[in-house]
């Protein structure tokens, strides 16, 4: 039994772009995921955080996997770890990488660790648009399509790269 999730690349500390690169070839090395495709990359505007922060890079990887959404999420977890993720606090503070959990297969859940789908996919550009790169037809379980989801977004500032 196998699993598509879908991953969100955040990263507005420190060379962006070499994380992602490494965090690229980190996520292919995991047992149990199978890394499907990266999206195309984009800068964004820094949405809904406390203080004056860089853009963000953005993507979203797609995975294939045998492992369970919660040891998805403890894989993620570690990797972020790796990279000198602090956590704070202060919500949203600048971050050398952050790795969101946004979709696992159509599966809804809500425990105290893990909310499926992310509850911020519907009203994010710097997710939507790389989810519809990757999936044109997708449809985010209790949010509708991505297609449509994408006109409440449109105001947000992002750049393809
Ligand atoms: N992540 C956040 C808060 N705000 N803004 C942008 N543009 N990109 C992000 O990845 C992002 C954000 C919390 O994880
Ligand atoms: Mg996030
Ligand atoms: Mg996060």
């Amino acid at each position: 039994m196998t699993n598509i999730a879908y991953i969100g690349f955040g990263s507005n500390l420190g060379d962006s772009m070499a994380i992602l690169t490494m965090t690229k070839n980190e996520i292919g090395a995991v047992e149990g995921f199978c890394l499907q495709r990266l999206s195309p990359l984009y800068r964004t505007k820094p949405i809904d955080v406390p203080d004056s922060q860089d853009d963000f890079i953005n993507a979203v990887f797609e995975i294939e996997t045998t492992l369970d959404a919660d040891t998805v999420l403890l894989e993620l977890i570690n990797i972020e770890n790796r990279h000198g993720r602090s956590r704070s606090s202060v919500k949203n503070l600048a971050r050398t990488l952050d790795l969101d959990l946004l979709l696992f297969g159509n599966i809804k859940m809500r425990t105290n660790t893990l909310i499926l789908p992310h509850p911020g996919i519907y009203q994010r550009a710097f997710v939507l648009f790389p989810l519809f790169d990757l999936s044109p037809e997708l449809q985010i379980p209790g949010q509708g399509s991505v297609q449509a989801l994408l006109d409440n977004v449109r105001d947000q500032e992002i750049e393809q790269l």
